[in-house]
């Protein structure tokens, strides 16, 4: 693990319909991320949160999306593009970039960053797939595209601020999957992406799962990047998320999952980049979703029991 982790906020929430998933990366930091990490013995630096555009400021005359179209894909791009700058030069500096969330829209960024000068494999903890094109979505919400975003599916094959070509189908795997729309299923089934369901996990266990996981991911890369939306748990331990889908993994199946993700960076140094998304302040009782959020970012760089 690097020793030193540079924080990175992202406030967005135009990626869902819901508000409230903009204060994520503060009711993270508040349930004492930093004190976390430094406890670990990280050297921990808050860059604090890029500045995104609420939906209010925009020009209510400005063209709405027709069917079709993703919703504030403008909006979303340049924030994107930002962020990927950040994390990249996070790791040029040699930092860790810890990105805070947001909705799940700001992967596109993030996992854009750490592929810059790498092979980038990615491990995705979720409930969704996150495989939609503006053509398949049933929402419009960008939060359901940035994987197929990412490969390049679709519409998305021309977006340069979005695919990018050194994230391989091969060393993509989604971990926890319980909710997809019909296309979006066919899409996953189509691409070479590797898919791990809930059943998944409770035929194997999330040991077996995650190692596997990790497996396809580092075959062949430079490192990977994990990205943990919080409906990937059940919604009875982070009910602050604004999808939630019952039957997602418990408090311990989660840290579980982090701990491998930390081991195997401290046998291998794999991991480039993680993000936590998806915390809906609004939405959660007495900040329990984002201590949990904290407690999983802290396991996941290396936080041990005994
Ligand atoms: B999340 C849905 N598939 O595209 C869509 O939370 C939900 O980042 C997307 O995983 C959930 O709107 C996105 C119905
Ligand atoms: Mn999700
Ligand atoms: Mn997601
Ligand atoms: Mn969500």
């Amino acid at each position: 693990m690097n020793e030193q982790v540079r924080i990175i906020g992202v406030p967005m929430d135009l990626g869902a319909d819901r508000r409230g998933v903009d204060m994520g990366s503060s009711t993270i930091r508040y349930a004492g991320l930093a004190d976390e990490l430094d406890a670990l013995g990280i050297d921990v630096t808050d860059a604090g949160d890029l500045p995104v555009p609420r939906a209010e400021e925009r020009d209510p005359e400005a063209e709405q999306p027709a069917e079709g179209e993703a919703k504030f894909l403008r909006e979303t791009a340049d924030v994107c593009t930002r962020l990927a700058d950040e994390v990249a030069d996070t790791i040029d500096a040699g930092q860790f970039p810890l990105v805070l969330g947001g909705d799940h829209s700001i992967a596109i960024g993030t996992a854009k960053g750490a592929a810059r000068d790498a092979d980038l494999g990615v491990v995705w903890f979720d409930a969704h797939g996150d495989f939609n094109t503006p053509k398949t979505s049933p929402s419009g919400n960008v939060h359901g595209m940035p994987l197929a975003a990412l490969l390049g599916i679709g519409d998305f094959a021309d977006t340069e601020w979005a695919n990018a070509p050194n994230i391989r189908e091969e060393n993509v795997v989604l971990v926890g999957l319980r909710s997809l729309d019909d296309d979006e299923r066919r899409a996953i089934r189509e691409s070479d992406v590797t898919a791990y369901t809930m059943s998944d996990i409770d035929e194997r266990g999330v040991t077996p799962v995650v190692e596997d996981a990790l497996d396809v991911a580092t075959d062949g890369t430079d490192g990977i990047h994990v990205s943990l939306d919080m409906d990937w748990l059940d919604p009875k331990v982070a009910p602050g998320v604004g999808t939630p889908v019952r039957g997602g993994v418990n408090y311990r199946e989660a840290h579980l999952a982090l701990e491998k993700v930390a081991e195997r960076d401290e046998n291998e140094g794999v991991l480039r980049s993680l993000e936590v998304v998806e915390v809906n302040a609004i939405l959660d009782e007495h900040n329990e979703t984002a201590e949990l959020a904290t407690e999983l970012a802290a396991s996941g760089l290396g936080k041990r029991i005994l």
